[in-house]
């Protein structure tokens, strides 16, 4: 087990895990895998920043503290865990783009669990997420899908909260058997410009087609 570290966060990559460096630099701390890396463990600090890039993290975890933001970008991310420790977590798929990256990010098998404060979590652009799950647990929590971002099988549950939730799609175009589980009476839903809230949702039982089902609480 090798730890690395600085003010934003720490990294440990168990033995045989592949090759992994962490820099820091004035926007945050950056984890850069050279090829296939497994079980690799990362912590954010509150306030802290986070960007994963370049080959992959196979089986990795990542804690989030307080009001902390984690980027992937250029990688991939197979079964592995996220999990937001404090309040106002961010996590952004595929943010930076590369205009040479076909795709910035696979998400594969991906379960992540956010608390209670207002979490949010980005998809971007030439991201391609499949079979994963977000709990955004309580809060005002957000969830959005940029133009261009592929989802499929993806599960995001809003929590059983009196806090108004927003998921947007710029687009349903690269969206398939994505489940939204307890929309309740305060949030909202956005699909390109329209937008969607509970009454809108009862009339067409939350279903779009074989792209999305909004349960309702
Ligand atoms: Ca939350
Ligand atoms: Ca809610």
């Amino acid at each position: 087990m090798a730890t690395q570290g600085g003010s934003d966060g720490i990294i440990n990559v168990p033995t045989g895990g592949g090759t992994v460096t962490y820099t820091e630099t004035s926007t945050g701390g950056v984890v850069t895998a050279k090829g296939p890396t497994s079980g690799v463990t990362a912590s954010v600090e509150n306030g802290g920043t986070m960007t994963a890039t370049g080959g992959e993290f196979n089986n990795s975890s990542w804690g989030l503290g307080t009001g902390s933001q984690l980027n992937f970008t250029n990688t991939s991310l197979q079964g592995s865990f996220i999990t937001g420790n404090g309040d106002a977590n961010s996590v952004d798929f595929g943010g930076t783009t590369n205009a040479k990256a076909k795709r910035t990010i696979f998400t594969r098998f991906v379960e992540a669990n956010f608390a209670g404060g207002d979490d949010s979590v980005s998809f971007a652009k030439r991201s391609n997420e499949k079979n994963s799950i977000f709990d955004m647990g309580q809060g005002a929590d957000s969830v959005t899908f940029a133009r261009g971002a592929i989802a499929k099988g993806t599960d995001i549950n809003l929590g059983v909260d009196n806090s108004g939730d927003r998921v947007k799609f710029a687009t349903l175009n690269g969206v398939k058997k994505v489940v939204i589980d307890n929309f309740d009476k305060g949030d909202t839903l956005k699909i390109g410009g329209k937008t969607y809230e509970y009454a809108d949702l009862q009339k067409n039982d939350g279903k779009f087609g074989n792209s999305l089902k909004v349960n309702l609480d």
